[in-house]
């Protein structure tokens, strides 16, 4: 691991920051910093698993991730053009209120050109439904950290087809605990284990 996946591991709020600001200084890529803090974030989730840190300690990680963040977004935002790539509207499903990887999902498309519809956390199926028919975009992502969630994504896309809107809109999933097999229980089009990846599939929807 490295100093900064470590200093997140051990929620050195102080160390990282002043890693995150030094690598910016250093030009490195936001990109490589959100991996690096992504590794740490991943040990955090071991230790809580272990029981060695309590909610209160993912609560301090996020808030810590949060203010990071704010430190990056100007440099991923960097790569913002004027005119608009397309809209993508992305949400949290119901019943979970994590937001750290959506936001950095509408971070970067917002910097890769891309009109972005937050609907924020805790989604219901009908505001995702309703959003998608309003603003017609191609691509539609979701975000779930809690397995029990997972039957949420699976509701949006089966309403989506009730609704006769399914062949006008991929559906994208992210989160941490997803994979390619709750990809095919929710019954979308992509798995996406990184933000980067993200971008990189709505090139290709958008570009088509
Ligand atoms: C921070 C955190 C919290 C914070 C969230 C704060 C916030 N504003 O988001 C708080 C303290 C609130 C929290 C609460 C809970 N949490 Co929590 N939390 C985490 C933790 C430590 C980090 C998550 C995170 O932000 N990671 C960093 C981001 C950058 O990673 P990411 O979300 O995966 O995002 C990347 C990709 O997945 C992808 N991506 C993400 N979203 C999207 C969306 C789209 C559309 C796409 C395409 C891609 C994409 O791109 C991102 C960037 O590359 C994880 C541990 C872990 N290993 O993930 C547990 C974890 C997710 N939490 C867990 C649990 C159990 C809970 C609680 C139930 C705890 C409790 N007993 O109360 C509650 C539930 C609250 C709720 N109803 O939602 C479990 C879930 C287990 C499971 N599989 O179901 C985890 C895995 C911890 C664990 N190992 O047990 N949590």
């Amino acid at each position: 691991m490295s100093d900064l996946a470590l200093a997140m591991k051990d929620l050195e709020e102080e160390k990282i920051l002043e890693l995150v600001k030094k690598d910016l200084a250093a030009n490195r890529s936001p990109l490589e910093i959100i991996a690096d803090l992504n590794q740490g974030v991943v040990g955090v989730g071991q230790l809580y698993e272990s029981g060695e840190y309590f909610v209160s300690q993912l609560m301090f990680a996020a808030e810590i991730l949060n203010e990071v963040m704010e430190v990056l977004e100007p440099a991923m935002a960097k790569g913002g053009s004027a005119a608009s790539a397309g809209t993508v509207v992305i949400g949290t499903v119901a019943g979970d209120v994590h937001d750290i990887g959506k936001n950095i999902v509408h971070t970067l498309l917002k910097g890769s050109g891309y009109k972005v519809v937050d609907l924020g956390v805790d989604v219901p199926t009908d505001k995702f439904i309703d959003a998608v028919a309003e603003h017609q975009p191609k691509m539609l992502g979701m975000s779930a950290l809690l397995s029990f969630t997972y039957p949420e994504m699976k509701a949006v896309v089966e309403a989506l087809a009730a609704k006769g809107l399914r062949d006008k809109v991929k559906v994208v999933i992210g989160g941490a605990p997803c994979n390619e097999e709750v990809r095919e229980y929710a019954g979308a089009d992509l798995w996406a284990p990184t933000a980067m990846d993200t971008v990189a599939f709505a090139n290709k929807v958008y570009a088509a």
